[in-house]
């Protein structure tokens, strides 16, 4: 059985898996090398060569458990026909919504103009190297992906200040996002994904009274979705204010937390297996440190199911000796 699987069905308490959130990414130089030279960033995510690559890179380095394929979640409304580029320090940036014509767009066009990401999921996980490994899938949670899909850049800069106006609008987009994301779920397991991570980066900006609608019910209908078609799902519900209340109505197979979330507050209030915790900028300081900071959550996690990730993405300013440092720690506690 893959290591993830171990802890997430088996709920094994023996040994720590290890992956990392954007571990196929900017803090490698065989990234950077790739990266310079293919400028367009979804032209890249749809290059199953390189893609693959890109995701086996930090295998070939690391003694990870798991590959992340190297995509994006704005991979989604570009196959809706959203226009979406990624500028240079300024991040993505978005076309305007037209909801009609995005919700008149069939399962086979959607498919067929991003499927060059399945080929590269595919390669991926027949890779010997992904041999009694994870291949991890992954997708935007609806209301992350709104976000960027009517506000158009990182809300991040700014939320545009009539986003919550168009209620209709919202929940409209809400239903059609869900129904892709199914579908692109879907594809993702039929060429190799054996779990899948809902990220929702954009979780802490609601306010409370928004959560049940935009939050809590279109991720459960996913976790849902994807428990039918019997792979586990990880949720990342960034910065929420409320964790337990997210797992007591969502009820992912995982929960992954963020930096900002007290290991032991959250080791009470929480049953299901979790990961991740450790803030990225902990690589960035020195070696002694990142051993007492990754012991901790090792040790508060002891007996209990534990993935070891970290609070969010690896930071681009890396070094990939501090990780590999990381790895080895987590893999000789
Ligand atoms: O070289 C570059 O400039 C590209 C940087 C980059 C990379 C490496 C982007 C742009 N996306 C990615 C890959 C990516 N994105 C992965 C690959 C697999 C891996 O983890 O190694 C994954 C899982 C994502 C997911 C993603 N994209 C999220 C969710 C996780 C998170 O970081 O919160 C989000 C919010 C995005 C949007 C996105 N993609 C890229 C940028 C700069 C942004 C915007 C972030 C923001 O709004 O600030």
């Amino acid at each position: 059985m893959n290591p993830l699987n171990k802890i997430i069905v088996d709920k094994e308490t023996s040994f720590n898996p290890i992956w990392v959130m954007r571990q196929a990414g900017r803090y490698l130089p065989e990234f950077r090398k790739i990266r310079k030279e293919n400028t367009n960033f979804i032209n890249l995510c749809l290059n199953e060569k390189l893609a693959s690559e890109i995701t086996l890179q930090p295998l070939r380095r690391f003694d990870l458990d798991a590959a992340i394929i190297f995509s994006d979640i704005l991979i989604l409304p570009y196959g809706l026909g959203q226009k979406v580029a990624f500028e240079k320090n300024f991040g993505p940036r978005l076309g305007e919504l037209n909801l009609n014509e995005v919700a008149n767009v069939n399962e086979i066009e959607f498919t067929e103009k991003i499927h060059r990401v399945y080929k590269a999921i595919k390669k991926v996980s027949s890779d010997p190297i992904l041999n009694n490994k994870n291949t991890i899938g992954f997708v935007g949670a609806p209301w992350t992906l709104l976000v960027y899909m009517l506000n158009q850049q990182s809300p991040k800069k700014n939320l545009k200040k009539d986003f919550f106006e168009d209620e209709l609008l919202i929940n409209r987009a809400l239903l059609v996002i869900e129904k892709f994301l199914k579908i692109h779920i879907k594809n993702q397991i039929e060429n190799g994904a054996n779990i899948i991570q809902i990220f929702d980066s954009w979780a802490g900006l609601l306010g409370e009274k928004y959560i049940p609608n935009y939050i809590y019910t279109p991720t459960l209908n996913l976790v849902n979705y994807v428990r039918s078609l019997n792979v586990p799902v990880i949720c990342f519900p960034r910065e929420i204010k409320n964790y337990k209340e997210f797992c007591d109505i969502v009820e992912p197979d995982a929960i992954s937390i963020d930096y900002n979330v007290d290991p032991k507050k959250i080791l009470r209030d929480i049953k299901i297996p979790i990961q991740g915790g450790l803030d990225p900028k902990i690589l960035l300081t020195d070696k002694e440190t990142l051993k007492k900071e990754a012991s901790k959550y090792l040790d508060i996690f002891r007996n209990h199911p534990y993935i070891f990730n970290l609070g969010h993405g690896v930071l681009p300013q890396t070094d990939p000796n501090m990780f590999d440092y990381l790895v080895k720690t987590v893999k000789n506690f």
